[in-house]
């Protein structure tokens, strides 16, 4: 399959790693657009959350509890956004769901 973030969990595409599990890897955004940014993902490819369901939905969980964690070990301490873009209209770049992580500065209050 040919995933730009299935190469990046298997090392083949370099990143810069903030947590990494058996589960999922998170690591900082290559074009940054708040001083924090960085990306959440499951290690097993999943497209997007319209591609989420009973059977596979289980590391959600684990994601956001690893959110929060990596939110306070980067200081977001005032409070950041957490953003999944779902496929065209929401101009979702990499079909592999992650899951935003924007802060480190006062963000704007529109959502789109
Ligand atoms: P989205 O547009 O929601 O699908 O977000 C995809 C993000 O992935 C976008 O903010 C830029 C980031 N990105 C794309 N290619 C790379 C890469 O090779 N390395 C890293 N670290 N991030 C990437």
């Amino acid at each position: 399959m040919d995933c730009l973030f299935c190469k990046i969990i298997a090392g083949e595409i370099p990143s810069t790693k903030v947590f990494e599990d058996e589960k999922i890897l998170a690591f900082r955004d290559i074009a940054p657009q708040a001083p924090v940014h960085i990306l959440v993902i499951p290690k097993e490819h999943i497209g997007g959350v319209d591609e989420l369901n009973e059977d596979n939905s289980a590391v959600l969980s684990h994601i956001f509890s690893k959110i929060a964690e990596i939110a306070k070990q980067e200081g977001l301490s005032n409070g950041y956004r957490v953003v999944s873009n779902v496929g065209e209209h929401g101009c979702q770049s990499v079909r592999h769901l992650h899951f935003h992580i924007l802060g480190g500065k006062q963000l704007g209050g529109d959502m789109v």
